[in-house]
């Protein structure tokens, strides 16, 4: 039985002039924030399982076989006939200042898991699922793919609907997915949650805020929030409004897409242990700067290199 559930759009990962094409058997690789975060916590060996849906298509065999060979349980990924597998790619061009930078894009209107709504939690493999996590990990992607998407995490996040452990929600703004420019569908979720991870910048878009204490004072109900303020720290505030804060780590970076989804598994691998917070922030930022360093949307730390990370004092982590 899986300790986490992750539930959200997997996405096939194709080659930029691929996108308009349909993905031949083996073109693509794995994609989709949730899933991405799956992927890091199977791989520390958390048991954990995928709620969504993909088209019956080369794309979705691709997807699924990613996942499976991750270690990640598939038996609540539906396939859905009738419509395609979102596909997802990136270009990295260097900025003004020459660091990477990427342009993302997308095409997964109308694809099978946006066509998903609240009837996907009474499946009996998702209820099974739902029903014995500890954690369920969920974004605000999904409430911008569609009407049902929107209602499927108002069902899951406010109603709790089948969920029996806590809910961790990525805030995952982006901006492609929301022609409305609105954000308080994503801030009302997020203030439903139990455990918030959000970045400074994005924090700064959808609540007009990044400092730690002014956050909390604006989402006061989850039980932590934990604020990634890219290349320079992560703060996790609690309730009390207590504050843990780690410095990020240094890296060379190649490609930052899925950053924060290795940031979120490493924390919420941390969380499960119940381990000090100091060290869950650590397990984020070493996950994230692994991911930092390859152009795919994860990567993990050999684990010597996470052993001697967590050993070290403030002054070696710092430094
Ligand atoms: O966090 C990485 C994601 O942005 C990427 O995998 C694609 O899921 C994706 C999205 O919706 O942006």
């Amino acid at each position: 039985q899986p300790t986490v559930a992750c539930l959200g759009e997997p996405l096939a990962l194709v080659a930029p002039e691929r996108l308009d094409l349909v993905p031949a058997p083996g073109e693509a690789g794995l994609s989709g924030a949730e899933a991405n975060v799956a992927v890091g916590l199977a791989g520390s060996g958390v048991p954990v399982g995928y709620v969504g849906r993909v088209g019956a298509d080369a794309a979705g065999r691709d997807v699924v076989t990613a996942l499976e060979q991750a270690g990640v349980d598939v038996s609540a990924l539906g396939v859905d006939p009738q419509r395609p597998t979102g596909r997802f790619t990136k270009v990295v061009t260097p900025d003004a200042s020459g660091e990477p930078s990427t342009v993302a894009d997308y095409r997964r209107a109308g694809s099978a898991f946006s066509a998903a709504g609240p009837e996907l939690l009474v499946d009996p493999a998702v209820r099974d699922l739902l029903g014995g996590a500890r954690l369920v990990h969920c974004s605000g992607i999904t409430p911008a793919l569609s009407p049902q998407c929107a209602a499927l995490m108002d069902a899951l996040v406010g109603e709790r609907r089948g969920v029996a452990g806590q809910v961790s929600f990525d805030v995952n703004w982006r901006e492609k997915l929301w022609p409305s420019g609105d954000p308080s569908e994503v801030v009302r979720l997020a203030g439903l949650a139990d455990l918030v991870l959000v970045g400074a910048d994005e924090a700064e878009r959808v609540l007009g805020e990044s400092d730690p204490a002014r956050l909390r004072a604006l989402l006061p109900e989850p039980e932590l929030l934990v604020i990634k303020d890219a290349d320079r720290r992560a703060v996790a505030v609690g309730r009390d409004g207590t504050q843990t804060e780690v410095p990020a780590l240094r890296v060379e970076v190649v490609e930052a897409v899925g950053a924060g989804d290795s940031f979120a598994a490493g924390f919420l691998h941390g969380w499960l242990a119940g381990e000090h917070l100091q060290t869950c922030l650590r397990r984020g930022h070493i996950g994230a700067a692994a991911t930092l360093t390859v152009h795919g949307d994860f990567a993990r730390a050999r684990a010597d290199v996470v052993r001697r990370l967590l050993a070290a004092d403030h002054e070696q982590w710092a430094g």
